[in-house]
């Protein structure tokens, strides 16, 4: 199966329907976070989720009781996956892993922007921590940070991890799944290319030759 998730920031709905429907028989799956969201609608969920896994990047950071409302929704609507902060704690984090039922919950333990080094990304440790007591599923690791990852990689056993920060954050795919990462999660590298789909493939081939 495909390493691939592709990341559809994409603010014009139509492009970016028929982009997610171009590109999912090479990828594994369909990030959607808040622009695409915000622009379309929730229903845009439902939408993809028809022909793909979705995994709706929310980056939920709130009290238990409000991530619990806000996922017990995401999982009306079909997701696959849902992405929640870990900084706030065990207890929000495990709100999110009970209404997620068979949703997978991804924790961020660290990011892939350069300000995230300033705090967030020394913190990776307990983040970790406090994501396997809540019960996550995986976690999501900047591929643009290879000493990050490595550490990741080694606290995290066999969970998986998906890593943002490939292309326009200067992370290479290849480079982040040596690093550890088991998914790459690409946006604009593909969606800004004139040919989005043969990026897609390009990737996607890419990382199968390393299996
Ligand atoms: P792009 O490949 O265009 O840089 O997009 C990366 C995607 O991953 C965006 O949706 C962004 O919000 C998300 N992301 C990230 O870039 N870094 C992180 O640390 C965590 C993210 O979710």
């Amino acid at each position: 199966g495909s390493r691939l998730i592709l990341a559809l920031d994409l603010v014009d709905v139509g492009r970016a329907l028929r982009m997610a429907q171009d590109i999912s028989p090479h990828c594994f799956a369909i990030k959607v976070n808040w622009p695409i969201i915000l622009h379309a609608g929730p229903q845009i969920i439902r939408e993809i989720s028809r022909f793909s896994r979705v995994i709706c990047d929310l980056k939920l950071a709130d009290i238990p009781n409000t991530n619990r409302l806000i996922v017990e929704r995401v999982r009306e609507l079909g997701a696959w996956g849902v992405i929640a902060h870990s900084f706030v704690g065990q207890d929000s984090l495990r709100a999110v892993v009970e209404a997620a039922g068979d949703m997978k919950v991804f924790s961020v333990v660290a990011m892939s922007h350069p300000g995230a080094s300033d705090l967030l990304n020394r913190f990776h440790d307990m983040l970790i921590d406090i994501s396997m007591k809540a019960g996550v599923y995986g976690f999501v690791a900047p591929g643009n940070n290879e000493a990050v990852l490595r550490q990741i990689r080694a606290r995290a056993g066999g969970m998986k991890i998906i890593s943002p920060g490939i292309g326009a954050q200067g992370g290479d795919e290849v480079s982040a799944v040596a690093a550890g990462a088991d998914y790459v999660i690409v946006g604009r590298k593909i969606y800004q290319a004139s040919d989005p789909v043969k990026v897609a493939m390009e990737i996607d081939q890419r990382l199968s030759m390393m299996l």
